[in-house]
């Protein structure tokens, strides 16, 4: 190869470099596991793509810690119903701060809690309360305001375990 044809062969061998790896990590987020899921004491990992299979629902609003933008993730009752998981006494959910909730089918039929796994289109990241979150989009105000408890607002889910 003559000296003055390498700098464009570099270029264009870093050119693909650059969009393998893009796509390379875009084909992670959705296909790579994000949560476990648990049914008694058989856990399977789920990929974002299998959790949003239900259907995106997006709602533009303000998380009381911080965020604002467009949040998009499935209905709770939607998720568990594709996992065949909707008549579950106890959905309990594990955070990766060591935060743990749950809810009974009476506080699931009460409000129509979003399991969000976007922000802004986006899957949603650690450092931006992910990989998934429980927000109530009705009570999106309130909480904000303080006039609602948010103790069941749970970020960074690592797993949701039912029985
Ligand atoms: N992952 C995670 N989610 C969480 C919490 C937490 O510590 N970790 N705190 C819960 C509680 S008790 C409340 S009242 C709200 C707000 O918590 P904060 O006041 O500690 O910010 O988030 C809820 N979700
Ligand atoms: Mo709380």
């Amino acid at each position: 190869m003559r000296i003055s044809a390498l700098p464009l062969y570099a270029s264009f061998l870093v050119g693909w470099f650059l969009l393998l790896s893009v796509a390379g990590s875009a084909l992670a987020d959705a296909s790579s596991p994000v949560l476990t899921l648990t049914e008694g004491t058989e856990s399977r990992e789920l990929t974002l793509e299998q959790i949003e299979e239900p259907g995106l629902h997006e709602v533009d609003m303000h998380h009381p810690e911080g965020l604002e933008g467009t949040f998009a993730g499935v209905w709770l009752n939607d998720f568990l119903a594709a996992q065949g998981l909707e008549e579950a006494r106890r959905v309990r959910f594990l955070a990766l701060d060591g935060y743990t909730s749950f809810l009974t089918p009476a506080q699931r039929q009460e409000k129509r809690y979003l399991l969000a796994t976007r922000f802004d289109g986006e899957p949603l990241s650690e450092d931006m309360l992910g990989p998934l979150m429980l927000i109530v989009p009705e009570d999106a105000a309130a909480a904000l305001e303080g006039r609602v408890s948010t103790a069941r607002w749970i970020w960074s889910i690592q797993e949701i375990s039912t029985r």
